[in-house]
């Protein structure tokens, strides 16, 4: 297996902490390099990052929550036993992670407008404000427990992912913060974390 990506994508790391929660091998190409851009160019039409290609089954699946989903399918059991509960029917927890994924995707779309010189207004201010809604929505809402869930896995990637790229101070939401601690202490993505 073949995981394409970045270790400062947020969406990457979801798929290479369950990758290794598994114990699965796979190889790891980091699409900034020319050999990485250029196979992300032939497999993946949209160019987002991840994609896992499974050799074995000349199989693409370039979206973390697909990836998520083909890989609880193949190896459920297997997650249940590492402590995971990532069941696609887990409606409630669906919706949480749907939240976090806006914020998240909100977070990566003003950073990189505001880093190609676009002003902070119109449709641009608006991603910033729906970061600060959506974490001030979560507040409360997400805590850390086992089995971890979809919505957990998401949250805790976006939140490391938040504070390495400064997008907000993070101590205006306590409790966000608190899961921030328990997940850094379970060790979840330890290894994974977001670098350059
Ligand atoms: N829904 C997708 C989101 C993937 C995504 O937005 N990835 C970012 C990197 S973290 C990306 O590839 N951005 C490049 C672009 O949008 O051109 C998923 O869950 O995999």
């Amino acid at each position: 297996m073949t995981l394409l990506g970045t270790t400062t994508s947020p969406y990457t790391r979801k798929a290479r902490i369950l990758l290794n929660a598994l114990g699965r091998p796979y190889d790891f190409v980091d699409t900034r390099t020319t050999a990485g851009a250029t196979l992300l160019g032939e497999v993946a039409p949209l160019g987002k990052v991840p994609v896992l290609v499974v050799d074995r089954e000349g199989l693409v699946l370039s979206d973390s929550s697909l990836i998520t989903d083909w890989l609880w399918a193949t190896d459920g059991l297997a997650f249940r036993a590492a402590g995971w509960d990532l069941d696609p029917a887990a409606w409630a927890d669906r919706s949480l992670q749907i939240v976090v994924e806006g914020i998240l995707d909100a977070a990566i779309n003003h950073r990189y407008l505001r880093l190609d010189g676009f002003a902070d207004a119109g449709y641009i201010a608006k991603q910033r404000q729906r970061v600060d809604r959506g974490l001030t929505w979560l507040e409360g809402r997400a805590t850390f427990r086992l089995p971890l869930g979809a919505s957990a896995l998401s949250l805790g990637c976006a939140l490391d992912w938040i504070v390495f790229r400064n997008v907000v101070e993070l101590s205006r939401w306590p409790r966000l913060e608190a899961f921030r601690e328990a997940w850094t202490s379970a060790g979840v993505g330890a290894g994974t974390e977001p670098c350059e």
